[in-house]
């Protein structure tokens, strides 16, 4: 069943996070809706598969604190590929403490060079906006919106339902620094939030340790996602370029599909 949504164009003018905006912007340029998650613990591996995927990827996701040799010229290299490319640095730190630490985390650990991070709920709307809302509205950081995890996709989560809703409702009152969700399902209403849903591999259903991947029409069409988050699928394949290429049309489709023409 194909649920009629807003276009692209539309959404960017309802979003007032700044990365919403661009974010939006781009998907709608580029024709893609895909986030490319890089785990590999190699720099150099990285940085030169985020190059090759550049032009199929709206955000290439990362986990710093498992890369080898992480540091400035690192993250230097990163950021000229994502303006070379357009695409978002989407670090998935889950930062989750009260303000204080919060804020002096994020300012040493991202805000230097990742545009989005992402943040669990569980501290309250108090400790999340005092710390992130001044280093968003600060022009000298990169960063420029966070993600909330409203619900996780490995088996046996504990995000439960009064979590996810009270997550969703820091998410809709503070839309100045929120791009929107880390979600399995769609689970606001507001046009500006962007649900973005990691889980989905078209090959494989587990990796045996907790995840659990389901396809990309399963959780764009059926689960109402905007962006699907694909890391193992693509980057241990022998051929990550062809399987780019693969994700990013079957998820543009299955966007595409739902969007007035
Ligand atoms: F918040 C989450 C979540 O609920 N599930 C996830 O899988 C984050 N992730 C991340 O997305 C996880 O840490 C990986 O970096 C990525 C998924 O990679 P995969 O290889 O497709 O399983």
């Amino acid at each position: 069943k194909i649920r009629v949504r807003l276009s692209l164009q539309q959404r960017e003018k309802l979003a007032t996070c700044p990365v919403s905006k661009r974010l939006f912007s781009l998907m709608h340029t580029k024709a893609t809706n895909l986030c490319l998650a890089i785990d590999y613990e190699e720099g150099e591996r990285i940085l030169e598969l985020a190059d090759k995927a550049g032009p199929f990827v709206c955000a290439v996701k990362v986990h710093a604190d498992t890369i080898d040799e992480f540091n400035e010229s690192w993250t230097s290299k990163l950021v000229a590929l994502a303006n070379k490319h357009d695409f978002l640095i989407f670090e998935d730190r889950k930062f989750a403490d009260t303000g204080n630490t919060l804020s002096m985390q994020v300012k040493r650990n991202a805000a230097s060079w990742a545009d989005i991070v992402t943040v669990y709920g569980i501290a309250g709307e108090k400790s999340i906006r005092s710390a992130f809302q001044p280093i968003i509205a600060d022009p000298s950081t990169r960063l420029k919106g966070i993600l909330l995890i409203a619900q996780l996709s490995c088996e046996g989560n504990l995000c439960d339902t009064e979590y996810t809703n009270g997550t969703r409702r820091i998410a809709e009152a503070n839309q100045d620094i929120v791009c929107g969700f880390i979600t399995q399902e769609k689970i606001s209403d507001k046009l500006g939030l962007i649900h973005w849903t990691p889980g989905v591999s078209l090959d494989e259903t587990t990796d045996g340790k907790g995840q659990q991947w389901r396809s990309v029409e399963k959780a764009i069409m059926e689960q109402q996602n905007d962006i699907v988050i694909v890391g193992r699928a693509i980057c241990n394949k022998t051929t990550p370029a062809s399987e780019l290429r693969r994700y990013r049309d079957a998820a543009w489709e299955a966007l595409s599909a739902a969007m007035p023409k």
